[in-house]
């Protein structure tokens, strides 16, 4: 990974020679007692330097960059092993110089007057979740400094994300081809309950040192009208279907795919619903290429689904577009990389290297059934590429 263009960039995106950016660490989250959540480190931090443990704070300016890493004590050393020596994150973080943690808040206090510039994250819509304190701790830190002019990096970092460089399109693309590989090996006769489903998926990624990029969802039957069902706890069908959407996170990069898979012996209506969905996508899948927006791609969609529908007698001759929102309640696509919904402005139009999700889905409760059909394509110079597919 190429981390110092990425800095430049960020520095260049934000239009201000002068400005000082600070990224900090995702903290360690506690589980229970004194046993922690596994750690993921923040996206942000881990796109500019590519450093992966908590405890510090990534500074950067025109003229320089500084990661400030806490390096273990006595105790860590006995308990948690060494941290790694400063020549050695600094070859991987590519930073110009490393310092210890305690030295940040005289760095911060000697550049007070400058105007900073901090990615503000903020909690998504639906979502209970409490956000990471690192960043409030961070904010803590720059108040105490006497920094005073903090504005949101946010903006210029999602702009930058957005477009994925060769590194990362080729960690999509392996994250992916992991993940259709698990799926391609299932054994669906051995299973009886979801979450066997979804060990067989687990064991497949941890046999690569793949982990999940999100919850795995393995829905059975009526399952998968529920949207985002993770229980995974329930017995699967004798015969039918079981939607599965499930993303291979390697490297920080994560995939983002669904099938609908078959058990036993489906019915006429099952078949006749995966076969349309699946052909929707490829029409979708079609259209995309640089100029196009997201949102253009999503209505000529709405439209196949809305026409789709009424052949299927699903919805009625004087139905539009907006009633094929009760058929398929989420979008067509959403942005892929280092967060499963990644950053950036969908009012963009899409240009190579963009990566995104094609996913196709129809939610049918009254029968039981949910199908959705999802892939990860990278935008070319005249097209897209879907990823993972094997290297011919
Ligand atoms: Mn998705």
């Amino acid at each position: 990974m190429k981390y110092s263009p990425r800095r430049n960039n960020l520095i260049d995106a934000i239009g201000d020679d002068d400005a000082v950016v600070a990224v900090s660490a995702a903290h360690e989250m506690q589980r229970s007692s004194d046993v922690n959540y596994p750690f993921r480190q923040d996206s942000n931090l881990r796109y500019l330097c590519g450093y992966e443990r908590p405890q510090a704070v990534l500074v950067v300016t025109k003229e320089v960059s500084v990661l400030f890493v806490e390096f273990a004590d006595e105790e860590q050393r006995l308990w948690e092993g060494d941290s790694d020596s400063p020549e050695r994150i600094q070859q991987q973080t590519q930073v110009d110089r490393v310092e210890p943690l305690a030295a940040l808040d005289d760095w911060l206090g000697e550049h007070a007057n400058k105007q900073f510039y901090v990615p503000q994250t903020v909690r998504p819509q639906l979502s209970s979740a409490q956000l990471n304190a690192a960043q409030s701790d961070l904010a803590d830190r720059l108040s105490r400094a006497g920094i005073k002019q903090i504005k949101d990096a946010s903006p210029a970092l999602a702009q930058l994300r957005r477009v994925k460089d060769a590194d990362e399109i080729k960690l999509i693309d392996l994250a992916a081809a992991v993940t259709i590989d698990a799926l391609d090996v299932l054994d669906m006769t051995s299973a009886n309950y979801e979450y066997q489903l979804a060990a067989q998926l687990s064991a497949r990624f941890g046999d690569q040192n793949y982990q999940h990029g999100y919850p795995v969802i393995v829905a059975g039957g009526a399952n998968a009208t529920v949207l985002h069902y993770q229980r995974n706890a329930a017995q699967l069908p004798s015969e039918g279907l079981v939607l599965i959407d499930v993303g291979a996170e390697g490297d920080g990069y994560t995939a983002d795919i669904s099938r609908t898979l078959t058990i036993g012996t489906p019915t006429r209506r099952q078949q006749q619903l995966v076969s349309v969905i699946t052909e929707l996508q490829a029409r979708a899948i079609a259209r995309i290429e640089p100029g196009i927006t997201v949102k253009e791609i999503a209505r000529a969609f709405r439209q196949d689904l809305l026409e789709t529908a009424q052949s299927l007698k699903l919805l009625d001759k004087s139905a539009e577009l907006k009633d094929t929102i009760e058929l398929m309640p989420h979008g067509l696509s959403h942005y892929l990389g280092l967060d499963v919904h990644d950053v950036g402005a969908y009012e963009l139009p899409l240009e190579p290297g963009v990566v995104l999700t094609v996913e196709p889905g129809i939610y049918l409760p009254e029968e039981c059934i949910g199908v959705r059909v999802e892939d990860d394509v990278v935008v070319t110079t005249d097209g897209c590429r879907v990823l993972g597919q094997k290297l011919q």
